[in-house]
């Protein structure tokens, strides 16, 4: 298998944790969002995703984008241990935890958005870091009420499931951008319990061979 990566991509991120869960070894190919302007946005990596955006798998003849997407496709071909789980009621919570980061938090504060932010609009780097800590805290806010209900040692009881993988990331950079995360006991208290897990310390950034 092969995942086009880059070492501070949450959404990249997502995918490692979930391919070392299932104990699925694969390479990785940098595609570095910086430098010069951004490999995303030149061949050959744009011809693979238009989009221009990490994460892209491949696994044979099989390629796709979108890291929910990719972990569905993990979750039903190396079922072992399921992300989403089977239990309609757990299924619900997971998935909705899930989309409240990647879907409603995340690509707000996505590379793309604050880039246009500043060229577009002027906004400075106060500025900047003051629009991720907004959008940030307020999905956090949201989270941490639905925590109190779902969560055990995990989001969802105390099995890791998509929430998690996640939410990890989704608190790495919000630990990256200063988000003051004292307001939020049991994202604190779950992240501590999963950073200690070889699957989650293995896909943080700062592993990864082209960290800088
Ligand atoms: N919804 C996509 C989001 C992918 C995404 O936003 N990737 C970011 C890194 S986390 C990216 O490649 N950004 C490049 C850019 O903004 O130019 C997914 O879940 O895979």
């Amino acid at each position: 298998m092969i995942l086009y990566d880059y070492w501070r991509s949450s959404a990249a991120y997502r995918v490692r944790i979930a391919l070392n869960l299932k104990n699925i070894a694969y390479q990785s190919v940098p595609v570095n969002l910086i430098k010069d302007g951004g490999e995303q946005h030149r061949p050959p990596f744009n011809q693979l995703n238009p989009n221009e955006l990490v994460p892209v798998l491949i696994d044979g003849d099989v390629e796709l984008n979108q890291s929910l997407t990719i972990i569905d496709y993990l979750d039903a071909h190396y079922p072992e241990p399921r992300l989403v789980p089977r239990d309609e009621r757990l299924r619900y919570q997971v998935t909705a935890l899930a989309q409240d980061i990647a879907i409603d938090i995340h690509p707000i504060n996505n590379l793309r958005v604050i880039q246009h932010l500043s060229k577009t609009f002027g906004i400075d780097d106060d500025g900047k870091q003051d629009w991720m800590r907004h959008w940030i805290n307020k999905g956090f806010n949201a989270l941490e009420q639905k925590l109190t209900v779902t969560s055990g040692k995990c989001c969802v009881g105390d099995e890791v499931s998509l929430a998690d993988v996640c939410l990890v990331p989704q608190v790495y950079n919000a630990r990256r951008f200063g988000v003051d995360m004292s307001s939020y006991p049991h994202i604190v208290k779950i992240v501590s319990h999963l950073q200690q897990l070889d699957a989650f310390e293995q896909a943080e950034p700062e592993q990864q061979p082209d960290a800088t």
